[in-house]
């Protein structure tokens, strides 16, 4: 390809990205499809915010990654920890509004699948209705921390 043709495409995406409110802190990270979906986890922490980043994962046609599976949880599990602190990695899973009743950001319904780390949720301080990913299972954490978020896009 020539040059001036790669330089065009990149120009492309970068204006796309911009219409689409696309900051640049998100990478294709999963290289392969996993059980039909496709997942995307941001390059650096920063501060969390669930509407922020669902609508981040929707301009790459996904949303805030759904957990419904076991099997689906170890393979994220595993492949957050191959790039980050898995323990900053967050979900869609909130119970904003609907204290202790787990439902997924996007679509609202029930959480598929809970696998909570020993002594989890405990809703610390009244103020925990994030959900993040950690080696021993799931955390209920503050909504405002700073952690690195995934997208699941279904292929
Ligand atoms: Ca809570
Ligand atoms: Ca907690």
């Amino acid at each position: 390809m020539a040059l001036q043709t790669v330089f065009l495409l990149l120009l492309v995406v970068l204006a796309i990205g911009t219409v689409q409110g696309w900051d640049g802190n998100i990478a294709y990270d999963f290289s392969h499809e996993f059980e039909g979906s496709r997942y995307f986890i941001s390059r650096y922490p920063e501060p969390f915010d669930l509407a922020k980043m669902n609508r981040r994962c929707k301009a790459y046609g996904g949303y805030l990654v759904q957990i419904d599976s076991f099997i689906e949880f170890r393979y994220l599990k595993f492949e957050a920890n191959r790039r980050a602190d898995p323990s900053l990695v967050y979900t869609g899973i909130t119970d904003l509004g609907s204290e202790g009743r787990f439902y997924n950001y996007n679509d609202k319904k029930p959480a598929a699948y809970l696998t909570w780390k020993r002594g989890q949720p405990d809703n610390w301080a009244g103020k925990e209705h994030c959900v993040h990913i950690t080696r021993w299972g799931f955390n209920d954490i503050g909504c405002d921390g700073n952690g690195r978020y995934m997208c699941e896009v279904k292929v």
